[in-house]
This record gives C-alpha cells, structure tokens and sequence, in this order.
C-alpha cells in the first residue's frame, strides 16, 4: 500500500523542509541514514499513545517509537512528538514498531505551560503540532462552558500557536441568549471569527465545515463536556470518537481509546481531537496580548508614555475608552492580569530563552498566515 502524503498535510514548504535538513545532518540530528538515501520517509504522527506514534507515511500507517538516540535527546522535552507532528521513520516491515529518527521543526505548536507543583520549574507542554486552524470550543449549556475571561485566556494561547483561532459556540440549541453569547465572543476575541453550531439541530455545521480546507490541519480545543468528539463524529459522518454519550455504553470498542488522535475528512480535512483540559496556563511571550487583545493594544498606540501601564497615567488612551466606556472593564481587568502571568512567567531565566524560540515560530507563522490569505485570495 502506498499513501499519497498531500493526504495527509504534506507540501512543497515540509520538501524544502527536508532537503535543509538532509543536507544538514550533523546540526539537526538526523541519523546517519538520511533521506537523500532513500531509506528514512516522512510520515505524520496521527495519534500519540505513551511514548508510542502511529505515523501515516508513503508505505502504509505503522506504530513507531522513537530510537535511543533521538529519545536520549528530547525525552522530557517539548521535542517529543505529538499528533500532527512530520517525523522521519525507517519503514522496517520486520520491526514490530518502525524506527522514528527525527520530529521536523514544526510549523505551529500550540502549548500551554505543563501542570506542576511549584517546586518544579516551569515547563512548555505541546498539545498539538502543525495546526493550521485552531477551533476554540465552547458549550452554549451555561454555566462555566463559556465566559469571555475563559476565551480571553485560550485566544492568548492560540494565538501563540500560530494557527488562525475561530470561536466554535456549541450546544446552542441549549442556548438561553444565542445573539448575546455571539456578541460576547466577538468581544473576547477579536480577529477571530465566531460560528454558532448545534450537534442536535445540526445549525451551523455547514458553516465550520466550510473552513476546513483539503489538506490543512484543524485541531479542536477546549473543556471537557463541550461536545468536540461529537463535532468530529458529525463531520466525519460516523461515530469515529468516544463521547461522553457513547462512553457508557462502548463496550465493543468502536471507538478510538487514544487521547489525541487525527481524522481525516471525505473532504480532505484533517481534524486534531485534543483531551479537555481543567487549567490552561500561559505559555507565550511578553508580547503575547498584542494579539488577543488588539484592541487595547490598538487604544495603547494612543498613550502619551511608550511604556504607559494603563493603571493611572496621565494621557492614558486605556483609561479614557474604559471611562467612556468604549472598553468593558471585566475585559480590562482581565487584561492586566493575564498580563501579570506572563510577566512572571517571562520573568524566570531558564524558560526566556524557549519563549524566544516561540516567538519566532509564531513571527514565522503569521508569515505562512499572510501567504495563505494571499494565496486564497488569488485562487
Ligand atoms: N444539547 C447538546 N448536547 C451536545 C451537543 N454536542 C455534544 N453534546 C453532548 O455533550 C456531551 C459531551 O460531548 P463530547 O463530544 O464527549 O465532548 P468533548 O469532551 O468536548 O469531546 C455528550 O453527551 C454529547 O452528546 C449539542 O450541540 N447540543
Ligand atoms: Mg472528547
Ligand atoms: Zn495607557
């Protein structure tokens, strides 16, 4: 069996991608056996289990580990794999698991910072690689399925990513105020575009299948309970995913126990399932709010001091839209304390050098972004 890899996200930028790095070897790790040699293929890691990758690849989809060697390297990194990622592996049909020899720099990599205790330093934790379109779910239910400081926070963090968020208000046949949840998210979220979904009436389906392109990544994230399996299942036209619904009563195993797994679409969309998370902690740079909160930045432009703080300088462009009005004062407060967060993140040495690195990913990203959007308009 071979698999054509466009299938799977491949393209002409992750070639180039692997010529530098076959024709840089010694600098970027990989073995030996390069793929200028035909030996080692790239393949996308479409479920991670434990320590464990199923790569789909050219010759077929296989579960992989990685050698001792690369192990040796990133264990206990942010280098280990995780769905989505473009890995190099040793196709051996006699090894019960193929060799995995490289993971190739991501593109986009959307992490939050690990959960620890606070007597560990602080620690980056991947959650998925190479996503194009992150889909921020929410659950129209009531309750703490949606609140603007919730948004506020995970649009900070996939903005960070490098993918394009879009707001996903699920459960609207749920919903007590529809018009006024969409509002609010326009609000928390600017940029980013909002649709309202039901998995019971089917509204709005249509509209976010229509974002999803052929060969690009949508990865969905968001709490527990909010309905992202039933998202997937209800695109993909079968009941692919575990849910919450299905859980009880799965006892033939139809469903996948991986916890973050790829599915691909009739229509050539790829979907990343990513677990519920309880706490989200920032990982991002200092200057990680001049996206999610661009219109405070925006209003900052207009501050009489460079480095105003928007706490009670003279001449505070901030302070003015929040007397007038003009900005909500729970988004304000919200504001400066996501900004304390990354302040005291970005205030530990041992981690700036690594939110440097994400910064550039992110300044690469929004590059990739524009060329898209380019490209999308021409076509
Ligand atoms: N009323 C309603 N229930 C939904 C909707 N979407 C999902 N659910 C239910 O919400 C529960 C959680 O869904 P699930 O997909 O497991 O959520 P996940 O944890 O985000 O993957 C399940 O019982 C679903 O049947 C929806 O649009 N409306
Ligand atoms: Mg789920
Ligand atoms: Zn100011």
């Amino acid at each position: 069996m071979s698999i054509d890899m466009t299938m799977w996200g491949w393209d002409e930028r992750w070639e180039s991608t692997l010529r530098g790095l076959a024709a840089d070897r010694p600098a970027t790790g990989v073995s030996a056996v390069g793929p200028a040699e035909g030996r080692l293929v790239p393949g996308r890691v479409i479920a991670d289990n434990r320590g464990l990758f199923q790569v789909a690849s050219g010759p077929g989809v296989a579960w992989s580990r990685p050698t001792g060697r690369l192990w040796d390297r990133i264990a206990d990194t942010p280098e280990v794999p995780v769905t989505g990622d473009w890995v190099l592996v040793d196709p051996d049909e006699r090894a019960d698991k193929w060799p995995l020899h490289a993971v190739l720099p991501r593109r986009s990599a959307l992490s939050r910072q690990a959960p620890t205790d606070e007597r560990h330093a602080a620690r980056e934790q991947v959650l998925a690689a190479n996503v194009d379109l992150l889909l921020m779910v929410f659950g129209l239910d009531g309750g703490r399925n949606f609140t603007e400081r919730g948004l506020e926070r995970l649009a900070t963090i996939a903005w960070q990513s490098g993918a394009v968020p879009v707001v996903v208000l699920n459960k609207a046949d749920l919903a007590e105020d529809r018009e006024g949840a969409e509002l609010r998210a326009r609000e928390a979220a600017p940029g980013a575009e909002v649709i309202v979904t039901s998995t019971v009436t089917d509204g709005g389906l249509d509209a976010l299948a229509s974002i999803l392109q052929p060969g690009r990544t949508a990865a969905l994230t968001g709490r527990s309970g909010v309905g992202k399996s039933t998202i997937i299942n209800r695109l993909a036209g079968q009941d692919l995913l575990a849910t919450q619904a299905s859980r009880e009563d799965d006892l033939r195993g139809r469903h996948t126990t991986s916890s973050r797994q790829m599915i691909r679409l009739a229509s050539g969309a790829l979907l990343i399932d990513t677990p519920g998370l309880r706490t989200l902690g920032l990982w991002a740079g200092g200057d990680a709010l001049d996206d999610s909160f661009s219109d405070i930045a925006a209003l900052a432009e207009g501050c009489r001091f460079g480095d105003c703080s928007h706490r009670g300088e003279p001449g505070c462009a901030v302070q003015q839209a929040l007397s007038e009005g003009a900005l909500d004062a729970g988004r304000y407060e919200s504001y400066l304390s996501l900004q304390r967060e990354l302040r005291f993140l970005n205030s530990r040495q041992d981690i700036r050098a690594q939110l440097e690195q994400k910064a550039r990913n992110r300044a690469m990203a929004r590059r990739i972004r524009e060329h898209y959007r380019a490209s999308g308009k021409r076509g």
